[in-house]
């Protein structure tokens, strides 16, 4: 059964060759909690989104290994050698190792994701990804009990990275989730966007994407990827933990020391874009507000 959850605006347009999420997934979105829309038999978080297109997906970018300019990372990422590309995971797994990306590739179901994306800097676009569940590629290692969090890494070199010279952040760019939020359904290793494989700029060959959290939590070209009980170190939570919290959740209540979370622009927008109202958890509040129920979401922002 072909059970489109996604946008259906211009499927076609965006993908030549279709993909549909399987039964399989059917079931663990069910079983996570995800509210199905009653009119239209597709969890909230596929209503219907006008995707941004690929000119402004690929050439408004933040990709500080390749510089801080919104354009450097078209102009300097085709540097990245890509393939071969193997991700380490290790720590707390039954099956530690150097996982190859085609390995990867053929054990994981592909499938596509509309989701939107909001930058701390106040930007937004919707974004046609294509990838796997994050929870299928832990699954694949082996996730020991003891597990907390997970800590992810990009590539590091300095050869192929014109950024990195610079000492703007400290490299090699780092990341983390708390093993829920990892594991939730809508956490996905990304591959590929328009159907197309993934652009350098947008974190070839596999990045992650975390929806509901500020863009700088889905980290680009991820080459380990760490189970461990502690919380792991952040780049921009290193960079200013009074700025950037752990957790980075969408939140148009809690606002940045210098700026204000409350309103976002569309990325090609041109002269009249205007200011839309920023969501909590950037709209995905039904699927993942169960995952921070009594934090406080300002302590822990
Ligand atoms: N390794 C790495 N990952 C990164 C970044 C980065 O500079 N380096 N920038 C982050 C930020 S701030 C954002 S908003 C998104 C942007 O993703 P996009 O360029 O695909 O839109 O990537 C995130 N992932
Ligand atoms: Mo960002």
């Amino acid at each position: 059964m072909a059970l489109r959850w996604r946008n259906d605006l211009r499927e076609s347009d965006i993908t030549p060759e279709p993909v549909f999420l399987d039964r399989r997934q059917v079931v663990a979105g069910a079983a996570a909690g995800m509210a199905l829309t009653a009119a239209t038999g597709r969890p909230a978080w596929a209503e219907a989104l006008e995707p941004n297109t690929w000119e402004e997906i690929t050439t408004y970018n933040n990709y500080y290994e390749f510089g801080t300019d919104k354009g450097d990372p078209a102009r300097y990422a085709h540097m990245l050698t890509t393939s071969p590309w193997t991700v380490k995971i290790d720590g707390m797994v039954e099956r530690p190792g150097d996982y190859a990306f085609e390995d990867i590739m053929k054990k994981m179901t592909v499938e596509e994701r509309i989701y939107r994306l909001r930058c701390v800097e106040r930007w937004a676009m919707v974004v046609p990804w294509s990838g796997f569940e994050l929870a299928d590629l832990l699954d694949l290692a082996g996730v020991r009990s003891s597990a907390r969090y997970v800590a992810f890494q990009t590539a590091y070199r300095p050869e192929e990275m014109p950024g990195v010279k610079f000492p703007v952040v400290e490299w090699p760019y780092v990341e983390g989730l708390r093993l829920d939020e990892a594991m939730h359904p809508l956490t996905i290793m990304a591959t590929g966007l328009y159907g197309k494989d993934m652009p350098s700029q947008n974190g070839a060959p596999l990045r992650v994407v975390v929806p509901w959290k500020y863009g700088y939590k889905s980290i680009k070209s991820v080459v380990r990827i760490t189970l461990t009980d502690s919380q792991p170190p952040t780049t921009w939570n290193k960079y200013s933990a009074r700025e950037y919290g752990f957790y980075s959740n969408v939140n148009p209540n809690v606002d940045h020391p210098r700026w204000s979370q409350k309103y976002e622009t569309r990325v090609g927008g041109g002269l009249f874009a205007k200011k839309e109202r920023t969501r909590m958890f950037n709209g995905y509040e039904e699927e993942v507000a169960h995952l921070y129920e009594g934090m406080d979401l300002e302590k822990y922002h």
